[in-house]
C-alpha cells in the first residue's frame, strides 16, 4: 500500500535529495552525489520525475567536454530509470555576481547576465523536455531600501520576464514560465514576496498566458498565510502551473521540512484540495533531509514525503465518503433558494428590493454552526480513530 505510481507526478529536484546538509553555522556533512547518482537514487524511493537548476547538473564553469560527459550520464540515468524532466529553472542566486539581485540588479551588466544565464538555462531545461520553467527571485531584494527603487524593480523584473517569454516564443518552445514567491531569505526583504503578489504582477505582463506561480508551502507559512488559501486562488486563476511541497514552523527560518511532518491538518486540506480539483501537474517535493541523516536517511526522507502525501490523499476520499461528515457538510451548504432573488447579478430592480427586505438579524445569528464538532471529526479522522 501507498506504493507510487508515475500518474501520481512525485518529483524532486537534484538540489533536495542531493542537498548535503550545510547551512549558515555549518559545513557540508553528507558526500557529494552527481546528477546521475541522485536520478538512481529517485528511482529507488519510486519518484516520477526530477528537476533541476541549470547549476544543479552543469556546474558554472564547466568545460563543453565536461559538459557533454554529465549530459550523457545523467541522460543515461533518466533512460534506466525512465525518469522524466517535468520542471528546469536557473540558479540566479548563489555566485556573487548575483550578490545583489539578478533581474532586478541595480547593475545593468548584471541583469543582461542573468538574462543570458537564464535563456541558456532555458534551452538546458527544454533539451531535456520539460514543460515548466521555474523561476525564484531569491536574490531580488534588499536589506535598505536606501539601495534600490522598489518600483524600478518590479520594471525591471517584467522587462525580464517580457524578454524571456519572447524568447521561448521565437524559439517555438512548449514552455510555460512559474513564479515562485518567497518572503525574505536569503535577502533581508524580496520582491513580491507572496503568491498573491505574483498573481498580481503576472497580469501586468506581455503574455501573462505563459506565466502561473510555483507555491511553495514553506514561503507562505513563513509569511504566515494559509497555504492552501493561496494555492486556491492561484487554481482558480488558472495560475497553478507547479507546486512546491514541503513543510515549516512560522516565523523561522527556511527549513523546507518533509512534507506534512510540521502542520499535517493543513497538509491534509492542502493534498484534499489538489485532489478534489483534480491538479494535474507535478507534486514537487522542494524539501531536504534533516542535517543529522546519511543517504539512507535521505532516502527515508524522500519515502515519508510520497508516502504522506498518498496517505492523506486516501484520507481525503474517506472525508468525502464519510456519512456523518458530509450530513454536517450539507447542513452548513443548506440554501432553500429564498435570497436568490437578491443575489447574483446586478440589476436596479433586484438593488431596490434588497433595500426593502427585511432581516432578522438576531435570528439568523443565532444559529451554532457545528463547526467545532465538524473539525474534530476531521481530527478523529486523521488520527485514525474513524
Ligand atoms: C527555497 C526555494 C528554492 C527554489 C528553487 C527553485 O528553498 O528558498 O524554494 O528551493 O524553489 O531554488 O528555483
Ligand atoms: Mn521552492
Ligand atoms: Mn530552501
Ligand atoms: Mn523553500
Amino acid at each position: 500500500t501507498y506504493q507510487p505510481k508515475p500518474e501520481d507526478k512525485f518529483t524532486f529536484g537534484l538540489w533536495t535529495v542531493g542537498n548535503r546538509g550545510r547551512d549558515p553555522f555549518g559545513c557540508e556533512i553528507r558526500e557529494a552525489k552527481t546528477p546521475a547518482e541522485i536520478v538512481y537514487m529517485l528511482g529507488e524511493v519510486g519518484a516520477y520525475g526530477v528537476n533541476f537548476h541549470d547549476n544543479d547538473l552543469i556546474p558554472i564553469d564547466a568545460t563543453s567536454g565536461e559538459t557533454e560527459a554529465i549530459k550523457g550520464e545523467f541522460r543515461k540515468a533518466l533512460k534506466d530509470t525512465g525518469l522524466v524532466v517535468p520542471m528546469a529553472t536557473t540558479n540566479l542566486f548563489y555566485d556573487p555576481i548575483f550578490k545583489d539581485g539578478a533581474f532586478t540588479s541595480n547593475d545593468p551588466k548584471v541583469r543582461a547576465y542573468a538574462l543570458q544565464k537564464t535563456m541558456k538555462a532555458i534551452d538546458l531545461g527544454v533539451e531535456f523536455g520539460t514543460g515548466i520553467f521555474v523561476l525564484w527571485g531569491g536574490r531580488e531584494g534588499t536589506e535598505t531600501d536606501a539601495s534600490k527603487n522598489p518600483v524600478d524593480a518590479i520594471k525591471r523584473n517584467r522587462e525580464a520576464i517580457n524578454f524571456l517569454c519572447d524568447y521561448a516564443l521565437e524559439k517555438k518552445y512548449d514552455l510555460k514560465f512559474a513564479l515562485e514567491a518567497k518572503p525574505n531569505e536569503p535577502r533581508g526583504d524580496i520582491y513580491n514576496p507572496t503568491t498573491g503578489h505574483m498573481l498580481a504582477f503576472i497580469a501586468t505582463l506581455d503574455h501573462p498566458e505563459m506565466v502561473g506561480v510555483n507555491p511553495e508551502v514553506a514561503h507562505e507559512h513563513m509569511a504566515g498565510i494559509n497555504f492552501m488559501h493561496s494555492v486556491a486562488q492561484a487554481w482558480e486563476a488558472g495560475k497553478l502551473f507547479h507546486i512546491d511541497l514541503n513543510d515549516q514552523y512560522p516565523g523561522r527560518y527556511d527549513q523546507d521540512l518533509r512534507f506534512g511532518s510540521r502542520d499535517l491538518k493543513a497538509a491534509f486540506f492542502l493534498v484534499k484540495f489538489l485532489e478534489d480539483v483534480g491538479y494535474a501537474g507535478s507534486r514537487h517535493f522542494d524539501a531536504h533531509a534533516y542535517r543529522t541523516e546519511d543517504y539512507d536517511g535521505v532516502k527515508d526522507f524522500a519515502r515519508g514525503c510520497i508516502r504522506t502525501y498518498l496517505m492523506l490523499k486516501d484520507k481525503a476520499k474517506q472525508w468525502n465518503a464519510d456519512k456523518e461528515i458530509q450530513s454536517l457538510v450539507s447542513e452548513i451548504n443548506a440554501d432553500d433558494g429564498a435570497m436568490n432573488l437578491f443575489l447574483g447579478k446586478y440589476s436596479a430592480a433586484k438593488a431596490a428590493a434588497l433595500k426593502a427586505q427585511p432581516f432578522d438579524r438576531a435570528a439568523i445569528a443565532s444559529r451554532g454552526l457545528k463547526y467545532e464538532r465538524l473539525d474534530q471529526l476531521t481530527i478523529d479522522l486523521l488520527l485514525g480513530s474513524r
